[in-house]
């Protein structure tokens, strides 16, 4: 028998989906003590919070984040607003004593990330962020093989992510589809949106960072508001580099934005060790290229591994050796993550200090972006 674990998810988006696909499926593949009840959706359109619990199996609908904290029959609160949100109601929830699951980026900025952080640790209630790329079995992978030491001293980190769907003057700014193109609601734009993804996974698998220095770019200043139909001056970057150091004497190149024409979600790391290189691409998520070194030199070369096999992290409980599967299982691996950390106790991970980790390099880039100098991180 499971326990159950009552959802209730405050947004719905495009995250609202994936994570509520997730909560449905954990159990069918995973192993777990608990299993989440979609108790109660929450979002200020009362048709469109029940269209989407109809769809999804939530049992109820609320149009108040405040009353579905207050509700006993909710164990567990997860957040996928817009990130102006976050701190406020992730700080109601601790303090209500619930469960906090939340949308990356963490907050607007570490001022509020630390906030955030205090109220989690104060209520000793669970928490965790979404930085899903960590549970794709390819990156979980190559965290294995770092660990293992495989690549040695590390040299090099280079990351991008790169789309294409703000090009057009025509985008609008704000409202439900465009939230993340309006500073109010995005607190900034790539580097919160997608660099954050790019610093998680790297300071993940490579350690903490020091200092940055960095540019940023925004291409339209102007865009209509979705929701008052006015021109509004652009408080997004549109796009972002930066440099800057590891602790480990490593250097980061990282580079996003969303006006690489052609590419949708290119996010690609590489990492360039004394005895090996490893190289993922989000466009090829099953695969993980590894070079070594010390191979025979005659058979010397790149290889790609197909990472499909039930040796491979979180692949034993999806089909048979071969058949790889996709972008919404890394969620599903995040949610059988948070539940096995309800059975052994220990932190599921990003948890909010981590993300906050996360949060203080995307602080450091815009402020060395505005101050045209390094900026130490943290
Ligand atoms: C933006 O387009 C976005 O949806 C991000 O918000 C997600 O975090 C990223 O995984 C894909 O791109």
């Amino acid at each position: 028998m499971t326990k159950p674990l009552n959802i209730g998810m405050i947004g719905y988006g495009f995250m609202g989906r994936a994570h509520s696909n997730a909560y449905c499926k954990v159990n069918n593949f995973f192993k777990l003590e608990h299993r989440p009840v979609l108790k109660a959706v929450c979002a200020r359109n009362k048709d469109k919070a029940q269209a989407f619990a109809n769809n999804w199996g939530y049992e109820s609908i609320e149009t108040d984040w405040r009353e579905l904290l207050k509700r006993d029959d909710i164990d567990a609160v997860d957040i996928c607003t817009p990130n102006n949100l976050h701190k406020e109601i992730a700080i109601a929830a601790a303090e209500a004593g619930k469960m906090i699951l939340c949308e990356k980026p963490l907050a607007m900025d570490v001022k509020e990330g630390e906030q955030m952080v205090k109220a989690v640790e104060k209520a000793g209630v669970r928490n965790m962020v979404w930085y899903n790329y960590r549970r794709v079995p390819a990156v979980t992978l190559a965290k294995q093989l770092i660990d293992e030491g495989r690549l040695g001293r590390i040299f090099h980190y280079r990351a991008v992510f790169l789309q294409d769907w703000t090009i057009s003057a025509d985008v609008p700014q704000g409202g439900a589809a465009t939230w993340r193109l309006d500073a109010e609601a995005a607190g900034s734009g790539v580097t919160g949106d997608l660099l954050a993804h790019c610093i998680d996974t790297a300071i993940w698998l490579n350690g903490p960072m020091t200092n940055v220095t960095a540019m940023t770019e925004t291409f339209v200043k102007e865009r209509k508001h979705a929701e008052t139909g006015q021109m509004q001056k652009v408080g997004i970057d549109d796009a972002c580099a930066f440099l800057g150091h590891f602790k480990n004497g490593s250097l980061a190149v990282f580079e996003s934005t969303r006006y690489a024409r052609g590419h949708k979600a290119l996010y690609t790391f590489e990492i360039n060790g004394e005895n090996a290189s490893i190289a993922w691409d989000l466009h090829d998520l099953h695969r993980l290229s590894f070079f070594d070194h010390r191979d025979e030199s005659k058979l010397r070369g790149w290889k790609s591994v197909h990472v499909t096999d039930g040796d491979h992290p979180y692949m034993g409980n999806w089909w048979v050796p071969g058949l790889q599967i996709g972008y919404e299982h890394s969620f599903v691996h995040q949610v059988a993550d948070f539940l096995k950390s309800l059975e052994t106790g220990e932190p599921a991970q990003p948890d909010f200090a981590s993300a906050l980790e996360t949060q203080k390099v995307c602080d450091a880039v815009l402020k060395s972006a505005q101050d045209g100098k390094w900026a130490e991180v943290g």
